[in-house]
């Protein structure tokens, strides 16, 4: 195989390409616009910061250990609300400023420094990177927002900024105090670039998010939202998502015709995770996937990876996913592909 870490639909995609197809994908400038902080930490840094923990205070819970070997192990889910059930050991390792900034600093380095193992390119030109603010006893969220725009500063604004995610869980206190420091920080020149929704698809009260994303909105902050990601997504908060005036969404499995047509006729991108969604199981198969209904439409979309650590999958994996033949791929032709690495580029959040 060509990397140990790509598994699953990903790398039988990628296994299945020629030298010469593998070339085109790596040369290919393709924007990563839908990853998130902590479900992208690779593994090794992971076991790393599980490593130190153990050396500096004797102890690290079970809980957090299985959960390593878990995503060590690689992941099986029957459904995406499992899914969620990975972060709190996650979360463990990376509750300080500094195992944050570490965290940061290697989702960085994987997405945007050449790696020998791909052929001396990076896997992304240019990285929107988002991630949710936790206040924990080592650090408040605006001191976590900070650490990781420290380590996405140290790369030039073509390539890197963030966005900072609310989680549908939050309450209203926390969510305001999110985008305050998303504002504030905008205000002194940071490189926040926007806000998204992601969490638990059927948590939350979305009513109670409008006036967030208004504020967000209004401050020149740039929004995207996971939207019907899961069959059992409302009717209702699909509609209140859409009046977000959203600038991007991510996902949008289960839009209904109507709400289909007004994405087309809005013109708003949409962030595709192929094997985000195959193994969270709310897509059966590629071929039955909603990305054909946007291709068809020649609709903006940017191919993403969501959580390379659950789902052990790398940028230029999921664009196999879009070149190899069917039935691991959607055997698009290269012309296709690079196309789409450009409606990719073009749906990036530019600071306002
Ligand atoms: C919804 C998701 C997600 O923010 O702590 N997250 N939310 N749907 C998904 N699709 C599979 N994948 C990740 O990164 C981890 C958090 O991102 C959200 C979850 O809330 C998860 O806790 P950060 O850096």
């Amino acid at each position: 195989t060509i990397s140990q870490c790509i598994a699953g639909y990903a790398a039988d995609a990628l296994n299945s390409l020629s030298p010469a197809q593998i070339d085109f994908l790596r040369k290919l400038p393709k924007a990563e616009l839908h990853a998130h902080l902590n479900g992208c930490i690779p593994i090794q840094t992971l076991q790393a910061l599980a490593q130190e923990r153990l050396l500096s205070s004797s102890s690290l819970p079970t809980e957090v250990q299985a959960g390593i070997e878990r995503l060590q192990n690689g992941i099986v889910l029957n459904e995406i609300h499992e899914f969620f059930g990975l972060f709190p050991a996650i979360y463990a390792l990376t509750s300080a400023p500094e195992p944050l900034a570490v965290a940061a600093r290697a989702v960085l380095t994987q997405f945007l420094e050449p790696s020998l193992e791909n052929g001396d390119y990076p896997q992304a030109a240019y990285l929107e990177l988002r991630s949710t603010p936790r206040e924990t006893p080592e650090m408040t969220r605006l001191k976590y927002i900070e650490t990781v725009l420290d380590e996405v500063e140290k790369y030039p604004a073509e390539k890197a900024a963030l966005i900072v995610s609310l989680d549908r869980r939050m309450s209203d206190d926390v969510a305001k105090e999110c985008v305050e420091c998303a504002v504030t920080l905008k205000k002194a020149g940071r490189r926040v670039v926007g806000m998204d929704l992601c969490g638990d698809p059927l948590a939350g009260n979305m009513e109670e998010f409008a006036k967030h994303y208004r504020t967000a909105k209004k401050a020149g902050l740039r929004v995207t939202v996971h939207i019907a990601e899961t069959k059992g997504s409302h009717v209702a908060d699909t509609l209140q998502l859409l009046d977000f005036q959203p600038d991007r969404l991510g996902h949008a499995t289960f839009l209904d015709a109507a709400q289909k047509d007004f994405v087309c006729n809005s013109k708003i991108g949409v962030e595709i995770c192929l094997s985000s969604n195959l193994l969270c199981k709310t897509v059966p198969t590629l071929e039955d996937h909603h990305i054909s209904h946007y291709l068809k439409h020649n609709h903006p979309i940017a191919i993403c990876t969501d959580d390379t650590l659950p789902f052990r999958n790398s940028l230029i994996s999921e664009y196999a996913l879009l070149l190899a033949a069917p039935p691991v791929g959607l055997g698009l032709r290269e012309d296709d592909v690079e196309r789409i690495a450009r409606m990719g580029m073009e749906c990036r959040f530019k600071s306002t």
